[in-house]
């Protein structure tokens, strides 16, 4: 079928240089069989300009930002020469980072590759490594911090701002791994490869990274193992993440509110409100 598509390009496992909904059945496909896809053409380079500048600002004053966000991660805050910045909410307090929740490109394709109608906004995250810093994101299931909410009918955008390599740090995903079962959540400061002590021997270990230029996404299970390693070149990478899940997901666990300053919903109800708004369907 790729034959046809005489214009596009295949890269990773994913398909760039046609609009990635033409080759919906493939991505599906592939999403099914190793738990992720990409890198996909999303934004323009030109797009990612706002939205980088949006980033800088949120980060040249964190602690001024901090109370707006629904979390900055601590340890970049005491370590911040050694661990990744990372920070979750920037949708709320950056036009830019907000555009992204609805931008009918991510959710059309986040929607397809969830399998469902209607699609729900969870939280967005953003990752920020300077050239050179030598912070990683330790491999992880994004579903092991989300057991709050069930059932598990989440996927993550990998939105790249910059162009992202091996050498900058670039996701990194096992294939296969979303069949895995729910290993135990990681500490955002742990060891890259912290994640292995809970993983059987036998499960082959052939991480495969995805470099994409900015503007491009990789798409995963909430289930699929992924990390990324540090920035050994002398570029930016920075991405924004979103995160979506089914309309019909709900509250698991009612002993505190999902994220810090939403409403606190009560266990068994849909993960609903302004906070969780409806994207498509
Ligand atoms: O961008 C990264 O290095 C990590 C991102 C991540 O954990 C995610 O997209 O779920």
């Amino acid at each position: 079928m790729f034959a046809d598509m005489t214009e596009g390009r295949k890269s990773g496992n994913g398909f760039v240089g046609l609009g990635a909904m033409a080759a919906a059945p493939e991505l599906r496909e592939r999403f099914e069989r190793d738990g992720f896809v990409g890198p996909i053409d999303v934004l323009t380079p030109a797009e990612c300009g706002p939205v980088r500048a949006a980033i800088v600002e949120i980060l040249a004053d964190l602690p001024g930002y901090e109370p707006r966000l629904y979390e900055v991660e601590r340890a970049h805050g005491a370590r911040p020469d050694e661990v990744v910045a990372h920070f979750l909410g920037g949708w709320r307090v950056q036009q830019a980072l907000r555009e992204l929740v609805f931008e009918p490109r991510i959710t059309r394709l986040a929607a397809m590759l969830l399998g469902v109608d209607r699609l729900r906004f969870f939280h967005d995250q953003v990752f920020s490594k300077p050239p050179g810093h030598p912070g990683v994101v330790p491999w992880h299931q994004d579903y092991s911090y989300w057991q709050r909410t069930a059932p598990a009918c989440h996927i993550t955008v990998n939105l790249l701002l910059d162009d992202s390599d091996e050498d900058s740090g670039c996701l990194q995903f096992l294939p296969g791994s979303h069949r895995l079962p729910l290993l135990p959540s990681i500490p955002f400061d742990s060891d890259l490869e912290a994640i292995r002590e809970h993983i059987a021997p036998e499960i082959p270990w052939h991480p495969v990274a995805v470099p994409c230029r900015a503007g491009q996404a990789t798409l995963h299970h909430s289930y699929t193992l992924h990390g990324s390693g540090p920035n050994r070149s002398d570029r930016w990478r920075r991405a924004a993440v979103l995160n979506y899940m089914g309309a019909d997901v709900r509250v698991a666990d009612d002993s505190a509110p999902l994220l810090r300053g939403v409403p606190h919903l009560p266990k068994g109800a849909v993960v609903a409100g302004e906070c969780f708004p409806i994207v498509l369907g």
